[in-house]
């Protein structure tokens, strides 16, 4: 494995970008600290020793959902016990809860609820604008969108614009999920296409607004499928140059309709992480979502190429119905001690990644 791994290192080292076929020899190798060490370096001539964090708040405002994910703990039937559904005036509420905490960020997403009309959407974004004037709203995912666009008849600009014009800032990057097709069959049948999310994606990013990007993997998909899923997006970035971060998501498996995968172990997670950081050469950010890592293997992926931890978070509850082990919140100084006890710099980011503060070694 040595003598393929030195040439690819070789290349990298050298600022020139990897095939997808290489990228498959990188995930071939077994030598978890190489992968690691070269990881790392490509992401210190991009950070140096700085990794980010923000103070956000999730808000769910519904988890009622016409698409019925396998891999998803989340959703409920309009009619099922634990259906829920905010109003516009609650989602505006939390988030003047969150900017009164000092949250800069709100993450708003939901499930594609059957019976909500466009002026709900509308509604919730002009709430938390009224009721956290200051707040970036990160909101909906690509699935969302699309979802938006079919319920209204209206263009993916048309529907974008509304949005924004109400007080859309930037989008998430969930739903991306892998975009295989034959794993896409199995995992999530009724989901938009992974072809569909990249064209919402390349709407969102014509518009003006900057997205992230997810994975999600260890569940039925190859190594071959995660790679063309990085090679897509990468693709994508060097047309828009609109993704800020891309977020691999390790599958969580309690109560999904897919139990007996177990989800990827940290070996893998950190090779993931590592190889994303070494094929996305055109992403300025990889985040270690703690959430779903757990916080110390997110503390440990700051040696693998991650340069971003995410935030404070607050309340989540799509990685935590499936089983999420690590903590609902973690405050400033949890984040702070974690990022220096890795032997780095903190820096408090905004939502499109100025930099708010920079906190010295100790
Ligand atoms: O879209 C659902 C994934 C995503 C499971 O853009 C699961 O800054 C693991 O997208 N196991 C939501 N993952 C989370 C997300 C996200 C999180 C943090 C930051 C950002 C960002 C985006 O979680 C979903 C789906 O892909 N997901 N179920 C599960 N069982």
């Amino acid at each position: 494995m040595k003598k393929l791994f030195a040439p690819i290192a070789a290349k990298i080292e050298g600022g020139k970008r990897i095939s997808g076929d290489e990228a498959l020899q990188l995930a071939a190798c077994d030598d978890l600290l190489a992968l690691g060490t070269l990881a790392a370096r490509v992401n210190k001539g991009r950070n140096g020793a700085r990794v980010f964090f923000n103070r956000n708040r999730h808000i769910n405002y519904s988890n009622i959902c016409i698409s019925s994910c396998a891999f998803c703990a989340f959703r409920r039937d309009a009619r099922q016990q634990g259906a829920f559904c905010l109003s516009p005036q609650e989602v505006g509420e939390r988030a003047a809860g969150a900017a009164a905490d000092g949250a800069r960020e709100v993450h708003v997403v939901g499930g594609l609820h059957p019976g909500q009309p466009f002026s709900y959407y509308l509604q919730m974004l002009q709430a938390i604008r009224r009721a956290a004037p200051e707040i970036h709203i990160k909101a909906f995912t690509a699935v969302e969108i699309d979802h938006l666009s079919r319920l209204t008849g209206w263009s993916l600009d048309k529907v974008l614009a509304e949005l924004r014009a109400a007080g859309l800032d930037s989008l998430p990057g969930g739903g991306a999920e892998i975009f295989a097709s034959a794993v896409r069959e199995q995992l999530c049948p009724e989901k938009i296409s992974g072809q569909r999310w990249l064209d919402v994606m390349t709407s969102v990013h014509g518009a003006g607004l900057r997205s992230n990007a997810t994975m999600l993997f260890g569940h039925l998909e190859s190594w071959r499928d995660r790679i063309d899923h990085l090679l897509q997006l990468r693709e994508l970035q060097d047309r828009t140059g609109g993704f800020m971060a891309f977020i691999p998501l390790p599958y969580q498996a309690d109560n999904t309709r897919l139990p007996e995968l177990r989800g990827p172990g940290g070996v893998e997670i950190l090779k993931t992480l590592a190889i994303s950081r070494l094929v996305l050469d055109n992403f300025d950010h990889i985040k270690g979502y703690w959430v779903m890592l757990g916080v110390k293997l997110a503390q440990v992926a700051l040696a693998f190429g991650v340069n971003d931890l995410d935030g404070t978070v607050i309340e989540e509850r799509i990685g935590h119905a499936a089983g999420a082990a690590s903590p609902q919140a973690l405050s400033c100084d949890d984040l702070l001690w974690l990022i220096r006890r890795a032997g780095k710099l903190p820096v408090e980011r905004d939502s499109l990644y100025s930099t708010v503060r920079e906190y010295g070694p100790c």
